[in-house]
């Protein structure tokens, strides 16, 4: 592959590692655990090992002592080193962090810290401190080209161990899987063993403590197992149940592991094509693995777009509510109504209506002297009673979403801490007065605007820009008659006194248009008003959700690897 080509897959890998290492998974959608997972598996492999290792094919093989606590990892690794390099213990588990030991030549790759990045190094002789911390152990013992890592186990109890295990294994040329002669037939193991599988990872199997005599029985069933597991070609060492003097096998018990690591040191070639099988297969894995991940993204998207609907679906009931109620004459109390409707429904204000309009101005003084109170009164009423009516609806639609979120899976963790997410927000009474407070001066901005020629105008002088704004509001909460011109006649008589009035002043058409805009102005202030209780619960979508990655945008990040990766 040349440089360049490299250098792409490098930075491609680079951006995927990100993409990836961005995707929340926050919702708890089925099976999101395990994508989480594979999400940080995915992500570690190409920071710890892919990038790293395509940038120097010919550094160091690395073979990862892995299995199950009280294996003889330890002791393995100090049999073959020839000392003591690694602890070996009766406590389960013993090995708390990784202690890789190398060739004096070769500490330097490993301390440059392109593998393993994220795990700060250790090289003081003392003991292994627990934590994610890789201890490097400089030797002469071992040949150089070949380094060997003791892991923590990856079954214990202690997850820390059992995640940094899987990332150590993850970042290993070869593993060297260490189990027992009475625990071979482990489940997580096997299940380790099927990862490695499926990344084509090189792997090397020792049956450690094998009881005297056994060794024929315990290899053949092994193997039997290996091949099921689809691993028939991995190679296979037994190592015998025997004393140890200073936590060391005799060297000759592990003469097995022992030759493949020295044949891969002296063999730069064998050593290669190691490095090669291993890192071509984990390559292969990252277009699979993180086409898994744009499906679990997938999987959240659709359960936010659930969520979200649960929130359109409670506001815009609410909407629907306000519209209904505009209409159902709810607005207004009788007594309101009644006071309204004897100062504008006399005979003798219709009669100065169709008068000239210096007979107008003085004959309705009695109107415009009770008018003042009046259209107060009326305004203050449609204030108090839509804001009411908003805020109740604004509550249900509230208690609502919290409800329906609480049913969803994805939605329960959400609301967990609801606060005051169950009811409207505090602000809103106010909000909403204020609102209805600007629509009533953009009705009577409306009404002035409607005036459009000296005669009407006038005229709405004469009767005050507030009454003729109010009897527009009567007309409007009366009843949705009041945009249907003719049958409005019957509904109400407020109504019918008000819309007399209006239609006596701009005309039948003009009333329906200004009763109109009205009505949408207002519906347009409440829609705006949901639209922010609506935002709090999206706000806690986006807290959770973050900026994690659309499912488009990890697929072309993994779409990108695998061209660069082609030519590999
Ligand atoms: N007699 C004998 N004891 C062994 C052998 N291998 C391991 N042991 C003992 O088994 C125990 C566990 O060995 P370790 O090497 O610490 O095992 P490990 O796999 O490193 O364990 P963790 O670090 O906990 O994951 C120790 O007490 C060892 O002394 C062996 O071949 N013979
Ligand atoms: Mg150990």
């Amino acid at each position: 592959m040349a440089d360049a080509d490299r250098d792409r897959l490098i930075a491609d890998l680079t951006h995927l590692a990100g993409t990836v290492a961005r995707c929340r998974l926050a919702l708890d959608v089925a099976g999101v655990d395990g994508a989480r997972a594979e999400r940080d598996e995915l992500a570690d492999q190409i920071v710890d090992y892919l990038v790293p290792r395509l940038g120097r094919l010919d550094a160091p093989l690395l073979a990862v002592v892995g299995g199950p606590t009280g294996s003889g990892k330890s002791t393995l690794v100090n049999t073959l080193v020839g000392r003591e390099v690694s602890p070996a213990g009766v406590l389960r588990p013993t090995t708390r962090a990784p202690v890789l030991v190398c060739h004096r030549d070769d500490v330097g790759w490993f301390l440059e810290d392109r593998l393993l990045p994220g795990l700060p190094r250790a090289t003081g002789q003392g003991q292994p401190e627990a934590g994610a911390v890789l201890h490097l152990r400089p030797v002469d013992e071992l040949a150089p080209g070949v380094a060997v890592l003791d892991a923590p186990d990856f079954d214990s109890v202690e997850e820390a161990n059992r995640e940094l295990a899987t990332q150590l294994l993850a970042a290993a040329d070869l593993w060297l899987f260490v189990t027992t002669a009475v625990r071979y037939a482990d489940a997580v193991p096997w299940e380790y063993l099927g990862r490695a599988r499926d990344r084509g990872t090189a792997l090397a199997v020792v049956v450690n403590r094998i009881p005297p005599g056994a060794a024929g029985e315990i290899e053949a069933d092994v193997r039997r197992l290996l091949a099921q597991a689809g691993l028939g070609s991995v190679p296979l060492f037994t190592v015998p149940q025997l004393p140890l003097v200073d936590s060391r096998l005799p060297a000759a018990a592990a003469a097995g592991p022992a030759e493949l690591l020295g044949d891969l040191a002296r063999d730069t070639q064998q050593r290669a094509a190691v490095v090669r099988r291993t890192l071509s297969g984990a390559l292969a894995s990252v277009t699979p693995r993180a086409g898994r991940l744009v499906e679990a993204v997938a999987a959240q998207e659709r359960a936010a777009a659930e969520l979200r609907r649960e929130v359109d679906t409670a506001y815009g009931r609410a909407r629907a509510l306000v519209a209904e109620g505009l209409g159902s004459g709810a607005m207004l109390r009788a007594e309101v109504l009644q006071r309204w409707q004897e100062l504008i429904g006399t005979a003798e204000l219709m009669r100065a209506l169709q008068s000239r309009i210096s007979r107008l101005r003085d004959r309705v003084t009695g109107f415009v002297t009770g008018r003042l109170a009046a259209t107060e009164e009326v305004a203050v009423e449609i204030t108090s009673r839509l804001a009411r009516l908003v805020v109740d609806l604004a509550d249900r639609a509230a208690l609502d979403v919290v409800t329906a979120w609480r049913s969803h899976p994805a939605g329960a963790a959400l609301v967990a801490e609801v606060g005051d997410l169950d009811r409207a927000s505090a602000a809103l009474r106010s909000e909403v007065e204020a609102e209805l407070r600007a629509w009533q001066g953009a009705v009577l901005e409306l009404v002035r605007a409607r005036g459009r020629d000296k005669r009407t105008t006038a005229r709405v002088l004469a009767l005050g820009v507030n009454s003729v704004g109010v009897a527009l509001m009567v007309v409007l909460f009366s009843s949705t008659g009041g945009l249907t011109g003719g049958e409005v006649a019957v509904a109400s008589g407020t109504a019918t006194v008000s819309q007399a009035l209006l239609t006596a002043l701009f005309g039948e058409q003009a009333v329906r248009e200004l009763a109109e805009e009205a009505r949408a102005d207002l519906l347009a202030r409440v829609d705006r008003l949901f639209a922010a209780e609506a935002g709090r619960f999206a706000h806690r979508l986006a807290e959770a959700v973050g900026d994690s990655p659309p499912a488009g945008e990890v697929a072309d990040a993994a779409r990108a690897v695998e061209r660069a990766g082609g030519a590999w």
